[in-house]
């Protein structure tokens, strides 16, 4: 097992079909203990009984764009486990808007949100941890191609990944410093609930499906797969990069 008893944070779990839901099924099968965060009581209703059926130790309230409620996460982690091992941020939010309309027209405010919440959460999540995590301590966040590329309507949270990709390898020096590493995966795309707020999805779906050099989509259990591998010791000199798991998707040009 790859991740025998180690205390790993999961941020990000909606439902089943959540990437953070597969990283947490694969890392329970390699032997993980797990706890998941929620954002407000919709959430924590549907993260109760996945916490429960992966044999999660407890649940703890966290929204990534407040310095507090960070503070607080970590005082209830430190008081269950005292320290971790593992943090996983699959965490990120746009206004619909911005994802609809040309992205020339991305209002102060929508930039803002987006890039707090998905871009800036990850260092204020790595720095208000700090103190509690091991050495060979290791964090994993999600990404996506429209960081690198325009992906049509991806807009303002393109460059929101494109700022935590940047983060990510600047984060890497600093955690370097004490023994400690971070990575990105960059998903191909997955049918999740933040997916099924996006027009159009089934037809992108389908169309990278077709580029793919393995012609088909990604599983949530693959994404799994591959996160337990980065945030084990078998990964050790594995840090700052961003890791595509997306059947191939991005070396196609058509
Ligand atoms: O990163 C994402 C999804 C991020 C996301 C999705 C939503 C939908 C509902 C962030 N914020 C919101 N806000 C909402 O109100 N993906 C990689 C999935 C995704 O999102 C897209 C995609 C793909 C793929 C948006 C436009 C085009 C393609």
């Amino acid at each position: 097992m790859m991740l025998e008893n180690k205390k790993c944070l999961i941020l990000g779990v909606a439902n089943q079909k959540s990437i953070a839901y597969g990283i947490a099924s694969a890392f329970r099968r390699e032997g993980a203990r797990l706890a998941f965060s929620y954002l407000g009581e919709a959430i924590k209703k549907r993260v109760e009984p996945i916490s429960e059926e992966l044999g999660g130790e407890f649940i703890f309230p966290c929204d990534v764009s407040s310095d507090e409620s960070i503070a607080q996460a970590v005082q209830t982690v430190r008081e269950q486990w005292g320290t971790v091992d593992v943090i996983v941020h699959s965490v990120a939010f746009a206004p619909k808007e911005a994802l609809s309309q040309p992205f020339i027209e991305t209002t102060r405010e929508a930039f803002r949100v987006a890039l707090d919440v998905s871009a800036y959460s990850l260092p204020a999540v790595c720095n208000a941890f700090l103190p509690i995590m091991n050495p060979g301590a290791s964090v994993l966040t999600m990404t996506y191609y429209g960081a690198q590329k325009v992906i049509p309507n991806y807009n303002v949270m393109g460059v929101a990944k494109a700022a935590l990709e940047a983060s990510v390898r600047y984060l890497s020096a600093d955690l370097g410093l004490k023994g400690m590493r971070i990575n990105a995966i960059s998903a191909g795309a997955v049918r999740t609930l933040a997916a099924s707020g996006i027009s159009d999805f089934r037809h992108l779906f389908k169309q990278f499906e077709d580029v793919a050099a393995l012609h088909r989509n990604i599983t949530i259990e693959e994404i799994g797969n591959a996160a337990a591998f980065l945030c084990s010791d078998m990964a050790s000199a594995i840090t700052g990069e961003t890791v595509f798991v997306d059947c191939g998707c991005h070396n196609m040009a058509l």
